[in-house]
């Protein structure tokens, strides 16, 4: 777990040995204790260079190792041992120096880093603090103002930018280690009292008295305390949960057994996406982005126009803010289908309306060459109907991003019955080039994410009826975390969508009648109503609030949506009560929660942790409350099947407050884990 060799001459190398980041697991601290103990006694060595295998000095702490009890030698003292020890060592970093691993590279005497490595302190991320003497020693070395950016930011940033900031003594383009081994041969001997950052007073600037120069002294302690309160927080475990979510998700398998492990992914160059609205052109973005060349096809000449002066702004900007210097993709625009014939893979990005979405497929099966991955940017429509109409159902399937395209980290790969593992494979692959947290998941009415929404957006309108204000509704989502309220979000997406939507559903429009139960369950009239008053959200400057204008930004209360929530309740007899938060969150949160376990039970996800990635990429859900899933669990799986049950009690015409089966099997069997859901889940089906 950390080799030591002595290298020709008085320079003994110490290497972390911990694949595939070498995170200083309990393995790895023995062994450091152990091998610096060695040069120590060693009286042919003069001097000592810390470094990791592969390329990689040090991701940190293990991350893994953070739930259970912490066994091996702590890090703290670990660090402070190399501090004191009196011949000079050296961290020579290569890849990413992360966390603890920065720790360990400030508690050696001299920092020697590649030109392309990550240097940072991401601790905040993960709900803790840089507890092994990075919130001390970095800010003796760089000074509070600078460090306490890196702290609480946990920004990665280039070795450049570390040098400059004095945290580096120097940066090489060459192999780093000889680097590190020249430079400690020649400062061999030198005193290292002033190397010893946690004996050196903090550079303050002058306005900082003298108060703050004693925290600095009871730092140590003060740093230790801390840590010991955040690890044990719930913040804390969410976070680390959406870390290893994030990972989880990568490794994809679908119900027919292919997997990321068994299934050959098609590099994509060549690539088209019909339909330049607002989805297609951020699409068409986000694959010049990766070096992809684009076939950018849009029929009408208008929306064409001005797509083609719109999209190379774009990307430009983008690139800007990536610091590329030129995009790296190259963009044709066309209005002829014709011109798709000779890419990999087509991304459909018109509007969502599946007889229009049937003939693009009809006509893309005619022109593209065979073999030619067919994907469609649906946010719910039937894969398979689409798949159907083509040549090669194989190779549809849907890649279902999130607006802006280029900018929102989700994306919902969808499979069908038919899709092949190499279509999954490809646009999985497709979006982790395009920077992506991609999910495969099933092929359901909404997938996954707008299935969870449905029951939520319900929630929120049944509560408005029952008394509660847009207002109430969202500060309560906005208290819990949410950046934004659901009527918030509503009128900011659009409220023409859903009620598209709805109408496709039969569930309003004309010689529909206007009641409160429809299709055999309670419905509420009220989106319906407000877009029949010409409010479509913030693009009309009016929805669930009011705006400046048309596109208007700033949420006001609507004195018209509470004349109208009032008349609407008289209408329908129904005795407007008072509304605790607590309820509001209850029924808009578990009712999604609920459509959760259903989805792990139908199979249209793996597991848990892709829920629960989906929700925090693409919904805005609270990172630091895990996700939906990881949520539940956190509140207690017995309390959430408690609740669900006593309001299907009160609403008992609302099937999505009905538990699910899944749920209470999970009750059934003691609540286990989360972490421990998707076994369970796949052995139910095996002897189901
Ligand atoms: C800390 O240090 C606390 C201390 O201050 C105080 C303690 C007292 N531990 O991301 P990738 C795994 S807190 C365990 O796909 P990349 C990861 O799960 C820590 N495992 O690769 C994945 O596993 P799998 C502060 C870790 O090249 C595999 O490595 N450090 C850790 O895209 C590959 O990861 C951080 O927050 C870890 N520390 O990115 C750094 N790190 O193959 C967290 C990674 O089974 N790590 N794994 O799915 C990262 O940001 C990225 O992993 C890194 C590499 C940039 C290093």
């Amino acid at each position: 777990m950390a080799m030591y060799s002595r290298l020709p001459g008085s320079v003994a190398l110490i290497t972390l040995q911990n694949p595939p980041v070498n995170a200083l697991s309990a393995a790895v601290r023995q062994g450091i204790v152990d091998t610096v103990q060695r040069a120590l006694k060693d009286p042919k060595v003069t001097s000592v260079v810390i470094c990791g295998q592969n390329g990689k000095f040090c991701g940190g702490a293990d991350i893994r190792e953070f739930a259970g009890p912490m066994l091996g030698p702590p890090l703290v003292p670990m660090i402070h041992a190399i501090e004191a020890v009196d011949k000079p060592v050296a961290a020579a970093i290569e890849g990413v120096a992360l966390g603890g691993g920065l720790e360990l590279a400030l508690g050696c005497h001299y920092r020697i880093a590649h030109s392309k490595a990550l240097l940072g302190l991401p601790e905040v991320t993960l709900g803790l603090l840089p507890g092994a003497g990075g919130s001390q020693r970095l800010p003796r070395l760089i000074g509070l103002t600078a460090a306490l950016d890196l702290i609480t930011t946990g920004r990665h940033i280039s070795a450049a930018e570390a040098l400059k900031l004095g945290i580096l003594d120097q940066v090489t383009d060459n192999n780093v280690v000889d680097q590190a081994v020249e430079f400690v041969r020649r400062v061999a001997g030198q005193p290292l009292d002033s190397r010893r950052l946690s004996t050196l007073p903090c550079p303050c600037p002058p306005d900082v008295d003298s108060l703050l120069d004693k925290a600095m002294v009871k730092g140590m302690e003060k740093e230790r305390d801390l840590l010991t309160t955040l690890f044990n927080s719930g913040q804390a475990r969410a976070l680390q949960y959406a870390f290893f979510s994030q990972r989880v998700v990568g490794k994809w398998s679908l119900p027919s057994g292919a997997s990321w492990d068994n299934s050959a992914a098609r590099t994509i160059s060549k690539a088209a996406v019909i339909g330049l609205g607002t989805m297609g052109r951020g699409i068409v973005v986000a694959l010049a982005l990766t070096g992809i060349s684009v076939v950018a096809v849009e029929t009408q000449e208008k929306q064409l126009a001005e797509a083609s002066q719109a999209v190379p702004a774009m990307l430009q900007r983008e690139a800007g803010r990536r610091s590329l210097a030129t995009p790296p993709g190259v963009i044709s625009f066309s209005s002829n289908l014709q011109d798709v014939s000779e890419v990999e893979l087509v991304i459909e990005a018109v509007f969502e309306d599946m007889s229009l979405k049937l003939q693009v497929f009809r006509h893309l099966t005619s022109v593209c060459r065979p073999g030619t991955l067919l994907c469609s940017n649906t946010s719910g429509l039937d894969i398979d109907q689409l798949a159907a109409v083509t040549q090669s159902p194989g190779l549809v399937v849907g890649m279902h991003f999130f607006a802006p395209a280029h900018v929102m980290k989700l994306l919902e790969v969808v499979y069908g019955p038919r899709s092949s593992p190499e279509a999954v494979a490809t646009a999985m692959q497709l979006g982790k080039r395009m920077g992506k947290v991609s999910v495969a998941v099933g092929n359901c009415p909404g997938f996954v994410g707008n299935r969870m929404l449905k029951p939520y957006l319900e929630q929120a309108n049944f509560l408005l009826e029952e008394g509660a204000t847009p207002q109430q509704v969202d500060e309560a989502l906005e208290e819990f975390g949410f950046p934004m309220g659901v009527f918030r979000m509503s009128d900011l997406s659009g409220l023409d969508v859903g009620w598209r939507i709805r109408k496709e559903a039969g569930l309003t429009g004309p010689g529909v009648e206007s009641t409160r139960t429809r299709q055999g369950r309670r419905y509420s009239p009220l989106p319906d109503q407000v877009c029949e008053a010409g409010r479509l959200g913030q693009k009309t400057g009016r929805g669930w609030y009011q705006y400046d204008g048309p596109g208007g930004r700033v949420a006001r209360s609507d004195p018209w949506v509470h004349i109208f929530l009032e008349a609407y309740r008289a209408e329908h007899g129904l005795v407007a009560r008072s509304i605790a938060p607590e309820e509001i969150l209850e029924r808009c949160l578990y009712a999604l929660i609920n459509e959760g376990f259903n989805i792990l039970q139908d199979a249209m996800a793996a597991g848990p942790e892709d829920i629960d990635a989906i929700y925090v990429f693409g919904y805005g859900w609270p990172r630091h409350h895990g996700g939906p899933m990881f949520h539940a669990g956190q509140v207690g799986l017995g309390r959430i099947l408690e609740r669900l049950q006593h309001h299907h009690h009160n609403h008992p015409d609302v099937p999505h407050l009905k538990p699910s089966t899944l749920l209470r099997r999970l009750v059934a069997v003691g609540s286990p884990p989360v972490q421990t859901w998707r076994e369970f889940i796949n052995k139910e089906r095996v002897h189901s």
